[in-house]
């Protein structure tokens, strides 16, 4: 079986292997992780990064010595192990300060708490050399809409992310920011539900160049639909920055489950997608080890989202490589797709006057063809289950 290598580029959230597994009906089940240690088991598994909301690191509060001293030892940890820290993030969601939102909470004051919030972890994220800067708004939003005006917070989210974006240039941190779309939890609803929403989002900024989309598996399943169709999206549009990996069973709560221990099939074509549609950033796993899990159980859970992704590597590898599917591939008009439905130099006028288009095209004919898109799934479904 495949083993994880720093050139996999594997990373994970201290918040993820860290959950203390408290949830809305029952007490936490683990005690809390040190990060150094959670540092030293992710490389001893074979990850290459680790991330963090600034409070997974330092606690929220702790007086400037703390801060330093927590740091600097995480630092430590860090050169004597190798792992990087790719991308970093800020808790705009746990403090009662937060609960209608940071960049759009109806207070102007807290509005200008959570920017400097965020503009100070932008600075340790830089000083620890972080390439991403990920903003999940989990509690900008509404249960009601009564509550909010979407027009205005959507002015101030503009503004928020303009100003962490400007902030990052003057600086010259070389950083890229990446938006998290999510529909809902913990707010009843929550702005930018969608990558589709998230990139119209984008196209808006001022400072749009250097912000793009981490979009999380789950968090688009909630919302009923095809992450390898919103990833493909948002790689066409060249804002792939970053991606959350793990498993969700369809729109319910977020499960944030191992990857793959979803839909799988879907995490099947999703490897295909990363590996082979030009994707070369971090393999991020955004996952919650469940909550009836020992600490073995944990460390177990976290080896489990690596080797599950090498091997639907392995048989992504073996799919596109199978003779029977490149066939099939044909036989499906996949390459047919690729050419431009005008000619090299068409112009209109040449498409108006091509009788063949149109007044004599056999309608009838083309409508008798079969895609065979049947036989070419199966492939992939053979390929998975090891039968290819
Ligand atoms: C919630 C999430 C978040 C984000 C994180 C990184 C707590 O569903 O996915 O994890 O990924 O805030 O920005
Ligand atoms: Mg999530
Ligand atoms: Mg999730
Ligand atoms: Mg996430």
């Amino acid at each position: 079986a495949p083993q994880p290598t720093r050139e996999d580029r594997f990373s994970f959230g201290l918040w993820t292997v860290g959950w203390r597994a408290a949830d809305p009906f029952g007490d936490a089940t683990r005690p809390a992780l040190d990060p150094v240690e959670t540092v030293h088991r992710l490389a001893d598994l074979g990850a290459w990064g680790v991330t963090f909301h600034d409070d997974d690191l330092v606690p929220f509060g702790a007086d400037a010595g703390t801060r330093d001293a927590t740091v600097a030892r995480f630092r430590a940890t860090l050169d004597e192990t190798g792992v990087v820290v790719p991308m970093a993030t800020t808790n705009l969601f746990t403090h009662p300060v937060f609960k209608d939102g940071g960049f759009t909470n109806n207070d102007r004051a807290i509005r200008r708490y959570a920017l400097r919030k965020v503009l100070r972890n932008v600075d340790l994220a830089a000083e620890l050399g972080a390439s991403t800067y990920v903003l999940w708004g989990g509690r900008e939003g509404s249960e009601s809409d009564a509550a909010k005006d979407v027009s205005a917070a959507l002015d101030r989210y503009r503004e928020g992310i303009d100003t962490v974006a400007a902030y990052v240039k003057e600086r010259g941190y070389g950083m890229r920011l990446a938006l998290e779309p999510k529909p809902n939890e913990p707010r009843g609803d929550i702005l930018l539900p969608t990558i589709g929403h998230a990139l119209a989002f984008i196209a808006e900024l001022e400072h749009g160049d250097i912000v793009g989309v981490n979009p999380e598996v789950g968090h688009e399943q909630m919302a009923g639909l095809n992450f390898v169709h919103g990833v493909a999206q948002a790689l066409w549009a060249g804002k792939l920055f970053h991606i959350d990996l793990n498993g969700q069973k369809g729109p319910r709560y977020d499960q944030d489950m191992v990857f793959g221990h979803g839909d799988l099939l879907s995490a099947f074509f999703l490897v295909d997608l990363l590996e082979h549609g030009g994707y070369d950033g971090p393999r991020h796993f955004d996952y919650k080890p469940a909550r009836t899990e020992d600490a073995a159980g944990v460390w177990a859970s976290a080896a489990a989202n690596m080797r599950t992704y090498l091997l639907l590597r392995e048989r992504a590898q073996a799919f596109r490589a199978d003779p029977r599917v490149q066939e099939a591939l044909v036989v499906s008009g996949l390459d047919e797709l690729r050419a431009p439905t005008l000619g090299a130099g068409e112009s209109l006028a040449d498409l108006l006057a091509d009788r063949a288009a149109f007044e004599d095209f056999d309608v009838e004919k083309a409508a008798e063809r079969g895609y065979g898109f049947v036989a070419l799934n199966q492939l992939a479904v053979e390929h998975l289950l090891g039968a290819g």
